[in-house]
Formats: structure tokens, C-alpha cells, sequence
């Protein structure tokens, strides 16, 4: 059985003078890196929306970023416009290591529903295909970094909790929104809560997997 490496949206606007900046992103990037070659399978998301997608808050007149929405009967925070399809927004932060990345995940490319999970959109009515690329390639266990610890990161752990994977978040290697104080605290124990192990980087370093 195979351990894999989920790095969530290590995407030029959630970074340091992106369109969603996450607080101190860029310094999980090292991190991220150094972590790489200790698992079998490395997967890579990207946030990938189009320009009228339903989370940006300009295509909601009147409402404003951070106010919640009802979309098709989900809840939905309003962001300004991030991730956008084939934009340098959407790029990979260029000091990520990509050369070891065997697969990217796209979500949120439908406009009329978010997909904070890698796994299934919102509603949870599609998959991103990421269940049967794990499922194929014998994975039990994840091990999850990047951004944001409060909503992808979140999100991807919920599901993957309730796939029946093993699920480990590497604290350090992630980091969150905030939207309000709190958040990224109660995102830790809520995944903590639903089974997940959180762990630090060095306890991976430190562990030997071959
Ligand atoms: C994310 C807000 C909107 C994330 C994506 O990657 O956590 N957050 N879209
Ligand atoms: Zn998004």
C-alpha cells in the first residue's frame, strides 16, 4: 500500500501578492519541497476557475468578498477573483518543486459550484477524478499540505476521512485564510476530530520510508 503527498493549491494567487494572499503562504514552500521525495505518489491541486465562476464576488452585484451566498441551495463565501483557467493567477508558485508531481487535480472549473475538496465539488454531485487515480494506484494514505488550511485543505481531509483513507495534515506545511480569528484552529480540530493525525514536517523527515 502507498503513501501519497497532496499538495493543495500551491497557486500564485494564494500566494504573497496574490488576488487571495494566505497569510504567510509563501513559507510553506520550502517546506513542501524538502517533504517530496519521502512519499510514492505525489498529486498536486490546482484551483482552476473560469472568469464567471459563482465564488467571485463581482459576479454577485452588491455583495461583497467574504459575505456568504445561497447558490443552488449551498453555501457559498464570495473571494475575489482567483485561480482563473490558464492565467498566470492559476500558475504554480515558480519556486515549488514540480518535477516529481505524477498527477494535477483541477476543481472548481464548473462556474455555477465550488470545490474546496480535491475529491467532489461542494454539493458533492461530481468527482475530480482524484478517488480513482488513488484507488488504481493501491494509496492508502495521504498526507496532506498547503493552502488554505481552513477551506482546501479542510475540505480535501473531510472527504478523504470519509473515503475511509488514512489522513495525515502536515501542520507547518499549511497554512489558512482566517477569514475570521479562529478559523485555522478550529479547521485543525475539526479534521483532528474526524480522525485526522496532525503531524510536523520533522516527523516526516525523521521517519525513514523506504
Ligand atoms: C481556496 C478559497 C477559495 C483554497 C480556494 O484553496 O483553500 N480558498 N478557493
Ligand atoms: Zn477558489
Amino acid at each position: 500500500m502507498k503513501k501519497a503527498f497532496i499538495i493543495v493549491d500551491l497557486q500564485n494567487d494564494f500566494c504573497h501578492g496574490g488576488s487571495l494572499a494566505v497569510p504567510d503562504a509563501n513559507a510553506v514552500i520550502p517546506v513542501i519541497n524538502q517533504l517530496q521525495p519521502y512519499f510514492d505518489l505525489i498529486i498536486a491541486t490546482k484551483d482552476w476557475h473560469p472568469q464567471d465562476h459563482t465564488s467571485f464576488a463581482t459576479n454577485h452585484p452588491g455583495y461583497k468578498v467574504g459575505d456568504v451566498v445561497t447558490v443552488d441551495a449551498i453555501p457559498q463565501v464570495l473571494w475575489p477573483c482567483h485561480c482563473i483557467q490558464n492565467t498566470p493567477g492559476s500558475d504554480f508558485h515558480v519556486q515549488l518543486d514540480t518535477s516529481k508531481i505524477n498527477k494535477i487535480i483541477f476543481k472548481g472549473a464548473d462556474k455555477a459550484i465550488d470545490s474546496y475538496s480535491a475529491f467532489f465539488d461542494n454539493a458533492h454531485r461530481r468527482e475530480t477524478g482524484l478517488k480513482d487515480y488513488l484507488h488504481d494506484r493501491h494509496v492508502d494514505e495521504l498526507y496532506l499540505a498547503g493552502l488554505a488550511t481552513d477551506y482546501c485543505v479542510k475540505y480535501t481531509a473531510l472527504d478523504a476521512l470519509a473515503l475511509g483513507y488514512r489522513v495525515n495534515i502536515i501542520e507547518d506545511a499549511c497554512r489558512g485564510v482566517a477569514l475570521h480569528p479562529g478559523d485555522i484552529a478550529k479547521a485543525i480540530e475539526e479534521m483532528q476530530a474526524a480522525g485526522a493525525n496532525i503531524i510536523q514536517s520533522k516527523q516526516v523527515l525523521l521517519r525513514s520510508f523506504c
